[in-house]
């Protein structure tokens, strides 16, 4: 072990042991998790919102079970990842009020609509394939209870993946209309999935240090490009395509080059002005609202229980 704390913390990081709450570790180390972390439970709240607004409509009782198990997954991710953050030092409130004010960010991808009933079947296949492809690599994260918590998230996200997919092969097969609420679906959804996975890799002022200290194992370049490797070949199955006249394999890459993502329309939906930014934080704030008179019940329970005892 090393004569300091900052030498036994990279110790550990270098020989794969987890860092847990109680041990030492660098202010920035605590600051970058927490940020990550709750950006993280933000997204998966927050991402229940797109879903949510078909469960009244979603076509047979089938595929309505399909979806509310779904959207109760993503909240039960939501429930994992703030406790996991909460280890670290910050409440789950000061983190709901991080995200009412705007602080704290979370995933573009839910600044979008959902139009059709594909959007649904496209969200599970592209967007939780992205999500699944950025998480898998998190189960290896260094902090113990982020990657603990990201094993059962990746379990659930790989059913989401391949009930998504499911639901577009059944539209790819049926009329003409379907087929093309399926296309129109990709279309839309794909270029927003690509910014999932953040900015190039030279403008990402995270990634370096987040990778030294093993929090992402692979920068955001890297995983976008294994995303538009996988993708562009599922989507042959479905006899769609996806709206990109540049990708075409690159036989001496070993992989799919694409074309340019409109980086200007990323960072116009992170300072919140996409379709929907306004719409999904005044949901979040009044179920917050909304939620006050529960909170005081449970306090004034809390409260008579301890005088009681
Ligand atoms: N949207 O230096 P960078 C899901 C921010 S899936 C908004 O590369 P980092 C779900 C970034 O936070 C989605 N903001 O940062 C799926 C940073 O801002 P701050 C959630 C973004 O952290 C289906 C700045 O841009 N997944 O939950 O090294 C259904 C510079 O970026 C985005 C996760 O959160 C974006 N797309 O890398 C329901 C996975 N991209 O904080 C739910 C965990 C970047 O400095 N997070 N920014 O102000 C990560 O893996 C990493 O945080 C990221 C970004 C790869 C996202």
């Amino acid at each position: 072990m090393g004569t300091n704390f900052e030498e036994q913390f990279q110790q550990k990081i270098d020989q794969e042991t987890k860092i847990e709450p109680k041990d030492w570790m660098p202010q920035k180390y605590r600051h970058t998790l927490i940020r990550q972390i709750s950006q993280h439970a933000h997204s998966e709240i927050v991402g229940m919102l797109p879903e949510g607004n078909w469960i009244t409509r979603a076509p047979s009782l089938k595929r309505k079970s399909i979806l509310l198990a779904k959207i109760q997954d993503e909240a039960g991710h939501g429930l994992y990842l703030y406790a996991a953050a909460e280890t670290l030092g910050i409440s789950r409130d000061e983190m709901y009020e991080q995200l009412h004010e705007g602080k704290a960010k979370y995933s573009s991808i839910f600044n979008y609509p959902t139009l059709t009933w594909a959007d649904i079947g496209a969200i599970g296949w592209l967007v939780d394939g992205a999500a699944i492809m950025n998480q898998v690599p998190l189960c290896r994260s260094s902090f113990g209870p982020y990657a603990r918590a990201m094993v059962r998230v990746c379990k659930e996200e790989s059913f989401h993946q391949r009930q998504g997919f499911e639901s577009l092969l059944v539209l790819s097969k049926g009329t003409e209309e379907q087929k093309r609420m399926c296309q129109d679906a990709i279309n839309r959804w794909w270029w927003p999935c690509l910014m999932m996975f953040g900015p190039p890799d030279d403008e990402s002022p995270n990634t370096l240090q987040s990778m030294q200290w093993k929090i992402k194992r692979f920068s955001n370049d890297e995983l976008r490009q294994k995303f538009v490797n996988m993708i562009a070949e599922q989507v042959k199955v479905l006899h769609m395509t996806l709206p990109d006249p540049d990708l075409k394999w690159n036989e001496e890459k070993n992989q799919y080059d694409f074309g340019k993502i409109n980086w200007e329309e990323f960072k116009q939906v992170l300072q919140g002005n996409g379709p929907c930014n306004k719409e999904r934080m005044d949901a979040r704030r009044k179920a917050w609202e909304d939620g006050a008179w529960v909170r005081e019940a449970a306090n004034a329970y809390a409260a008579k229980k301890s005088i009681a005892s």
